[in-house]
């Protein structure tokens, strides 16, 4: 029975190669995670969503699995990852798993196999065709990979192609194949056995790609012709049988398509993360604000407008994001403010709330060097253009992009506190920290009323208190064209939450209905001593925020 907990939830990720490491080799791991579980406790958040810890050659950070039923040894155990769910069940946080079945690694037993030919049990697991072309070398059509080149690899052994949307050790999975559906089945109820409490899908809408592939269009494997009959199977093979949150990864979506495929009646997706509000605008690649506030609001507002049987996914930053500050609002002088200005203006949305690890403390993006870019995407983006004969005039172009858009800034280390490597760990690094760290780190904040910390702590407070006017209450924005502020009020019954957040660094004011003021307006949350005084005209400071609760 679906008792739908996640409509009330604040989601955690965390991207376990960085969070904590308990074993000095530089990299996170299980054990460092199950030592911070007081430190989630204490913040207050209901759920973890675990990137994947699976076996994994980690030729994209663990989203390429070489076995789906144990963990990756740079992370632990079995037995670490049981005394994980069990100390954060004890805690009462759920766990999410990151479920990656679009593609495997190419070091899959299954891949291994099916490379050998066209006869064995494996042949079909994957998607091989014929090259075209006079010597059968040309790929079955013009899709690129999205960490570069051509999505097809010729594959001497077994005389053929394979897809990979990915990177080529992340050969694409045959979804037509009922066996494949199957061993995918298998390995969701191997999780759910254990206790696990959902799966964040990734890239979920590109598993059901065209039949005939040849010269097909590269937008056709989003949500393709057999997409709903294969989530219906596997939910009802799975998922269906446990209490559980599927949100899914997908890329491409538009709110149409998401409507209809959150909707409770269709029996496919819980929810789902959309990228209208994070994609990178080739105008903003090589500014420091990579979006302007109306259009941040517009897509916001937009997606609040998800009919009732559908459920949004709210979020920020997350393991493929740069940072959100200075990305959607000022750093400097500001940078406390509109941390907690952001986060006002996240936490109050209609829709499960995700957290990226790092955001409670309003970690930033690193000023990385060249060389010190571990993500395949980065790398394989400067490989890719050091290796043009123009590259002396492109890079700088190319590292002022990865400046602003890197997955690797989302990626630096978890700050604990200000000793050597930030607390993360007693060895080398797997990756850079971020050189800010005796700066912003979680000590610090835990010392210090007014911090980021604090204000998120103090955030999830109130909205575990009004959460019946979140999950059920109409949204209602105000103020919409404002250009500083992004403003919006909750309703339900006699109850409103009034939410208005500057992210600018200029002083502004936002224009409130009447309706709001009331004498009996309470302050619930801010982050500045003095609250702005609510009328028709409402001065706000430089990146200010304020939450109000009204009870006619
Ligand atoms: O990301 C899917 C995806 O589309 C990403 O490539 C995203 O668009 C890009 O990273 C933005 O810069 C998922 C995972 O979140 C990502 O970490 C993996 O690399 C990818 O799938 C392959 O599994
Ligand atoms: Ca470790």
């Amino acid at each position: 029975m679906k008792s739908r907990w996640y409509k009330n939830a604040v989601i955690y990720q965390i991207y376990p190669r960085s969070f904590c490491d308990s074993n000095g080799d530089g990299i996170g791991d299980l054990n460092g995670i199950t030592s911070k579980i007081p430190y989630l406790k204490e913040l207050g958040v209901n759920a973890v969503w675990l990137s994947p810890c699976y076996a994994s050659p980690n030729d994209d950070n663990g989203y390429d699995i070489s076995d789906y039923r144990a963990i990756m040894p740079e992370f632990g155990t079995m037995e670490d990852w049981e005394r994980m769910i069990t100390a954060l069940h004890a805690n009462g946080i759920r766990l999410i798993m990151d479920l990656v079945v679009n593609h495997t690694s190419d070091e899959h037993r299954w891949f291994q196999e099916s490379k050998k030919g066209r006869e064995n049990p494996y042949s079909d697991y994957y998607i091989w065709r014929d090259g075209t072309g006079p010597d059968g070398r040309t790929p079955p059509n013009n899709w690129r990979a999205c960490f570069g080149g051509s999505a097809w690899e010729y594959c001497e052994e077994r005389g053929q192609f394979y897809l990979h949307l990915f990177s080529k050790k992340q050969p694409d999975l045959n979804w037509d194949n009922p066996q494949v559906r199957q061993e995918v089945a298998n390995i969701c109820n191997f999780w759910l056995e254990k206790g696990v409490d959902g799966f964040r899908c990734d890239v979920i809408t590109y598993i059901s790609k065209p039949e005939n592939l040849y010269g097909a269009p590269s937008s056709s494997f989003v949500v393709g012709p057999n997409w709903k009959k294969y989530i219906r199977e596997l939910a009802e093979a799975s998922w269906d049988r446990y209490d559980t949150l599927i949100v899914g990864e997908a890329t491409g979506i538009d709110f149409d398509r998401a409507a209809e495929i959150t909707d409770e009646r269709e029996h496919l997706l819980d929810t789902l993360f959309h990228f209208e509000h994070v994609a990178q605008l080739p105008v903003c690649s090589y500014n420091q604000r990579s979006t302007n506030l109306r259009r941040f609001k517009r897509i916001l507002f937009r997606w609040q407008t998800l009919p009732r049987a559908s459920w949004p996914a709210v979020y920020y930053e997350n393991h493929d994001q740069p940072r959100s500050i200075p990305r959607f609002a000022p750093s400097g002088a500001f940078r406390e403010r509109s941390a907690k200005s952001l986060a006002a203006s996240l936490l109050f949305q209609r829709g499960t709330a995700f957290i990226y690890q790092g955001q409670e403390l309003g970690m930033t993006n690193a000023p990385f060097r060249e060389e010190d870019y571990r993500d395949i995407q980065a790398v394989n983006q400067i490989k890719a253009a050091r290796s043009r004969p123009f590259a002396r005039i492109e890079m700088p172009f190319l590292l002022r992009y990865l400046s602003h858009y890197s997955r690797d800034h989302a990626r630096t280390p978890m700050q604990w506190n200000d000793g050597p490597n930030a607390g993360f760990t007693t060895g080398k690094p797997w990756l850079m920290i971020n050189p800010n760290y005796p700066q912003i780190n979680a000590a610090e904040q835990e010392n210090r009323a007014d911090s980021i910390l604090h204000f998120y702590r103090q955030a999830l407070g109130v909205r575990s208190d009004w959460i019946d006017l979140i999950r059920d209450g109409s949204f209602v924005p105000v103020d919409p064209k404002n250009k500083n502020i992004l403003a919006y009020a909750r309703r339900q019954g006699r109850r409103t939450l009034l939410v208005l957040c500057s992210l600018s660094p200029k002083k502004s004011s936002v224009r409130l209905p009447a309706e709001y003021l009331k004498e009996n307006c309470k302050l619930l949350l801010g982050n500045m001593e003095q609250a702005p005084v609510l009328r028709e005209k409402t001065l706000l400071q430089p990146c200010q925020c304020a939450v109000f609760g009204i009870e006619d």
